[in-house]
């Protein structure tokens, strides 16, 4: 497999890059944050998508130097921008900048150093980086996953689930498991105008969210309706082509100096 092939020299010759989609309030439209999305330009092939590449960097054990580029390039990314700035008390918060981590990258031992070992490095705030996992790193392995979550935590590095609801996490597993945002899977966005059903799961969601008292960010919102839709059922946070398809970074730079 040519891609096979080419991934272990990928990052070194330049051909992966991080592309930035907003996360915008759906209220007032400001936005609150971003989320970093990989790409791997192939001479040959063109852009190749992380859900083609992401999986193979797990079996070939390359996931956590990969991981760990894209944490520094995008950490090192937005602290150029917002480094020196030193908010006054009624200034906005800064936007929060959201790394997806794999479910590997994740259960592999020392992973929350490696985390910290970036924010050394780069300066950038604990507090505004959000990590996206999906429910099957809580569930593949309890231990290390109560172990990476805590040590996470201590830091001040804040936990997101990925594409929630298409996993298996319970009830039980979100109260033992503190995490501090919910992802609504674009899957149910898709469906708000179609089923009653997707419409019942958003709001479960949102009424779930409230409870445990977390963020929740609807992903995927191509349409004006879905974007009213949710608003209606209170949710605070979207994200989607409507808003804004990914920034390449000079674009995602410009937007962030122009709100220092
Ligand atoms: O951006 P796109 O729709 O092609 O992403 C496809 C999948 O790849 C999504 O599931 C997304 O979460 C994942 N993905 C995108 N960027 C990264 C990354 O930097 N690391 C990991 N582990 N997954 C990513
Ligand atoms: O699994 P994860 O949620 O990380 O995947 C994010 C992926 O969703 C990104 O690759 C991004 O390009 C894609 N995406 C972002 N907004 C939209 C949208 O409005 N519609 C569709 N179909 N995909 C989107
Ligand atoms: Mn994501
Ligand atoms: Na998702």
């Amino acid at each position: 497999l040519q891609i096979e092939a080419d991934l272990p020299q990928a990052a070194r010759r330049g051909q992966m890059r991080l592309v930035y989609q907003p996360i915008v309030d759906l209220q007032s439209g400001v936005v609150g944050g971003y989320e970093a999305l990989l790409r791997w330009q192939h001479p040959q092939l063109g852009t190749v998508s992380p859900g083609e590449f992401v999986p193979l960097a797990e079996e070939l054990e390359m996931i956590s130097d990969l991981g760990s580029f894209v944490l520094e390039e995008a950490c090192r990314t937005f602290q150029s921008v917002s480094g020196g700035v030193t908010a006054g008390p009624d200034a906005p918060a800064a936007p929060a900048l959201q790394v997806n981590v794999s479910t590997r990258q994740f259960l592999r031992p020392g992973f929350a150093q490696v985390v910290c070992r970036i924010l050394d490095a780069t300066g950038f705030p604990a507090s505004r980086l959000h990590l996206e996992i999906t429910e099957s790193a809580l569930i593949l392995d309890l231990d290390e996953a109560a172990r990476t979550l805590t040590e996470l935590r201590a830091l001040g590095v804040r936990i997101h689930i990925d594409d929630f609801g298409t996993g298996h996490s319970s009830l039980a597993f979100l109260h033992r498991f503190p995490v501090d945002g919910l992802k609504i899977d674009r899957a149910f966005i898709a469906r708000l105008g179609e089923d009653q059903v997707s419409v019942k799961l958003v709001e479960t969601v949102l009424l779930l969210a409230r409870t445990l008292e977390v963020e929740v960010i609807a992903e995927g919102i191509e349409t004006r309706m879905q974007r009213d839709h949710l608003t209606r059922m209170g949710c605070r946070w979207g994200q989607g082509y409507l808003f804004s398809r990914p920034l390449e970074r000079a674009d995602t730079l410009a937007l962030l100096q122009a709100d220092c």
